[in-house]
């Protein structure tokens, strides 16, 4: 069973059919045609279905002896190419302070996806967590729940204060106890966008003081797989406000298109990092493009 077996279930469907598309006929127009509509419909999204299409189209008028399979062969490269900027390794260094922001709209699984990155890192890493979502009142207990089940220590806001005063406390904390893996949790619900935007600004700021010219910051938007399309639109406003460098795709166990993954990373040229799989602490995995790959795509 490989990494990505889950994908076996599900979206082997819409990927057999694709790949059927190239055993039903010879005639090159009609599967094009068809393949358009199925990565649509797989939710791959206009730009990087045109992209794959317009590509499809000049290796076919340049292979001189071209047949269905060839086509074929090169649509699952030309994927392969565009999944592989995601790389599994994060590699931080262990000597300075490190900061994952865990950004995204409410309900998609933030609190649930820093518990189970926080349980990967610890092997590695002196992790602390900083609940820096205090718009949410239940959000510091949920976050507390899940920090001592898988047994790293927090630093909580309480509602009265900013996340960036939880940021710079959690951060003072981390320098002081020699931790070099800070996971922050922000609130999904602010009031309106730019809200939300001077929150991320002011905790940057925060980030700033403590982070030195080693240390990494990374942000990471946490998206949920059963919004499929919907996802672009809220990576493209996400992006407006913070320079994203990584994304958590949640909840993969109840979807059955991955196309979004393939328009994603394509589209915004930033890695998957990880993949919720269900609910439970263990129920993720590193995103790793060739296992993605062969998985999905049988090769
Ligand atoms: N099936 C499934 N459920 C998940 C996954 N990840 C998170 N969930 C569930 O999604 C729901 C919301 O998760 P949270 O982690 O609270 O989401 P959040 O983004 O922190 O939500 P807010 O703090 O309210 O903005 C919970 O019921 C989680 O158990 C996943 O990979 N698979
Ligand atoms: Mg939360």
């Amino acid at each position: 069973m490989g990494l990505f077996s889950f994908l076996k279930n599900t979206t082997s469907n819409w990927w057999s059919n694709i790949k059927n598309l190239f055993k039903s006929t010879s005639d090159f127009d009609e599967i094009l045609d068809s393949l358009e509509e199925m990565l649509m419909l797989g939710d791959v999204g206009a730009e990087t279905t045109d992209e794959l299409l317009s590509n499809l189209k000049t290796f076919i008028k340049n292979e001189k002896e071209c047949t269905a399979d060839k086509i074929y062969q090169r649509l699952i490269e030309l994927i392969d190419n565009i999944v592989s900027i995601s790389q599994p390794k994060c590699d931080y260094p262990k000597n300075s302070l490190n900061v994952i922001e865990i950004l995204g709209i409410n309900g998609v699984g933030k609190t649930t996806s820093i518990a189970k990155i926080a349980n990967i890192f610890k092997k590695e890493y002196n992790v602390l967590v900083g609940g820096a979502d205090t718009f949410r009142a239940a959000a510091g207990s949920q976050l507390e729940i899940l920090c001592n089940r898988v047994g790293v220590k927090l630093v909580c806001g309480n509602d009265k204060e900013s996340p960036s005063t939880v940021a710079y406390r959690t951060l003072d904390f981390a320098k002081a106890n020699d931790y070099n893996l800070i996971i922050f949790d922000t609130a999904g619900r602010l009031h309106n966008k730019l809200n939300l935007m001077r929150e991320l600004e002011k905790m940057d700021k925060s980030v700033d003081k403590f982070i030195t010219d080693e240390g990494v910051v990374e942000k990471w938007l946490v998206v949920d797989g059963t919004m499929g399309q919907n996802v672009f639109t809220q990576i493209e406003e996400f992006n407006k406000i913070a320079n994203l460098t990584g994304f958590i795709v949640t909840k993969t166990d109840s979807i059955s298109k991955f196309g979004f993954i393939i328009g994603v990373i394509n589209k915004f040229k930033i890695p998957v990092k990880y993949v919720g799989t269900g609910e439970g602490i263990n129920d993720i995995m590193i995103f790793d493009p060739k296992l993605f790959v062969k998985d999905l795509l049988g090769r």
